[in-house]
């Protein structure tokens, strides 16, 4: 035994990182649950939740990231934790509301910020008092993990790796990300970013080796001026996350050059080029790629208003309508939305947020089929008003608005056609390159009616 263990030792030795080793149809096994997934939950929850867009009594903004609160208003860590920890208040239970809303509506994973910039960590750190486990003796993380478990959801990890607390965190090397302010409480100057990135690492790896499986990491981010090595030793992060958690789906965000999937520094920079060994997955963010970025592995994430944290004052919701249409037009090209939530200080889902994720599974409940498990349509948009996805021999037409005169034309061969909604068969007139599919006079969904073609 102890022989065959130093030999198999050896090999992997040999073999070098086990990223390396990784073949193209083992990546699509890894892969293979999230691309089918097509639809997760983000939650943005931190110390800057409860502080919900004020600042010593008065409204910072009706608009924007609330979570960067602390560099909106200028505040050193200090003064931003004085005022904001006394209302953080997590309510016993808050994430069993999270996991159920989340399966309900139709996610098959939920990412939540474990540390968001302002550097608060929501597991029990061994390696700062900046944590739920010292605030509040208690371990969010594993809360939340659990929670999301008992629901049968996978489990994502957003982590900053920008950080507004750490007296090491170098901002003035952090050359285009965001600083609030250097206070004397917590930063003695120069700082040693080394003992930063050592402090990063060993936090990543108590959250890789303390909760089990863990099914994403959400990295969070760089710019062009201080990416990837230099920044964060990235290869040797992704390396360590890599061989004790074989399995886990990795975006890009720990980089930001060409080879990584980028152009620039703008969130919409995207490129439909990335080489796996920096990551899984590209993160076009608030904005669906017009075309799909074909060749990668895509997921836009956006906010529900216009904030990823809670703020009390932003009203600007998106309609249910568009939330769904936005799911449908995403799954159409390709790719997963990751549709944010941004809970209270005490953990709460705000009313609009619960009855949107609401509207989404009352949705889902019919129609997950068209979505789940389909990949792009190649045809792209279709001449009809909707979106057409596909499953193998099966193809999905979902019909936004009806045309005036009940014919839909689509762009391939069927000879059955069904309403999801129901199953009631439509009259078809197959033709070999398009075929026509006469409507029922009024629409079963006024979202989104789903045509089931054989
Ligand atoms: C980042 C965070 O700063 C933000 O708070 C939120 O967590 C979001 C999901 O991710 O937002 C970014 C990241 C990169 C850029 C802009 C916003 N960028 O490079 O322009």
């Amino acid at each position: 035994m102890k022989y065959l263990a130093i030999a198999t030792a050896a090999i992997a030795f040999m073999a070098g990182p086990l990223s390396a080793a990784e073949s193209a149809a083992e990546r699509d096994a890894r892969m293979a649950w999230w691309r089918e997934a097509r639809f997760g939950m983000f939650v943005h929850w931190g110390l800057y939740s409860g502080l919900a867009g004020d600042w010593n009594g008065k409204m910072v903004g009706d608009s924007g990231g609330l979570e960067w609160i602390q560099q909106r208003v200028g505040a050193d860590t200090h003064t931003y934790a004085a005022q904001a920890f006394p209302k953080f208040l997590p309510k016993p239970d808050f994430a069993r509301e999270w996991a159920k809303l989340a399966k309900r509506a139709g996610c098959q994973y939920v990412v939540f910020t474990t540390k968001h910039h302002e550097g608060f960590a929501l597991h029990d750190s061994k390696l700062t008092d900046y944590d739920a486990g010292d605030l509040l003796n208690r371990d969010l993380v594993r809360e939340i993990t659990d929670a999301l478990r008992a629901e049968g959801l996978r489990v994502g990890f957003y982590h900053s790796v920008i950080d507004w607390h750490h007296p090491q965190y170098d901002f003035r090397k952090a050359k285009g990300l965001p600083y609030p302010k250097d206070g004397p409480a917590v930063a003695p100057t120069p700082r040693d970013h080394d003992r930063y990135i050592h402090f990063l690492h060993g936090q990543v790896d108590e959250l890789i080796s303390n909760y089990g499986k863990v099914d994403v990491i959400w990295w969070d981010y760089s710019s062009t001026g201080f990416q990837g090595d230099e920044a964060w030793r990235a290869m040797e992060l992704l390396e360590k996350v890599r061989a004790k958690q074989p399995g886990v789906i990795l975006n890009n965000r720990l980089f930001r050059i060409p080879e990584a999937g980028f152009n620039g520094m703008g969130t919409d920079s995207v490129t439909n080029r990335m080489d796996p060994k920096y990551g899984d997955f590209v993160t076009p963010e608030q904005h669906i790629p017009p075309t799909g970025l074909p060749g990668v592995d895509w997921e836009t994430c956006m906010t529900l208003n216009t904030t990823w944290g809670y703020n009390r004052h932003d009203h600007k919701w998106k309609s249910d309508e568009t939330v769904i249409r936005n799911l449908v037009d995403i799954a159409s090209k390709g790719g997963n939305y990751l549709l944010n939530i941004g809970p209270t200080g005490d953990g709460s889902i705000p009313k609009e947020t619960v009855d949107t994720f609401s509207a989404i599974g009352k949705w889902m409940a019919v129609n997950a089929e068209s979505i789940r498990g389909t990949t792009a349509s190649e045809s792209g948009k279709p001449a009809f008003d909707g979106r057409l996805t596909r499953k193998g021999a099966v193809h999905y037409a979902h019909v936004f608005k009806r045309p005036a005169d009940g014919r839909l034309t689509v762009p391939f061969k069927t000879s059955k056609a069904t309403l999801l909604a129901g199953g009631q068969a439509l009259k078809v007139t197959a033709g070999d390159k398009q075929s026509v599919i006469e409507l029922p006079t009024e629409l079963p969904d006024p979202i989104a009616t789903v045509i089931r073609c054989e």
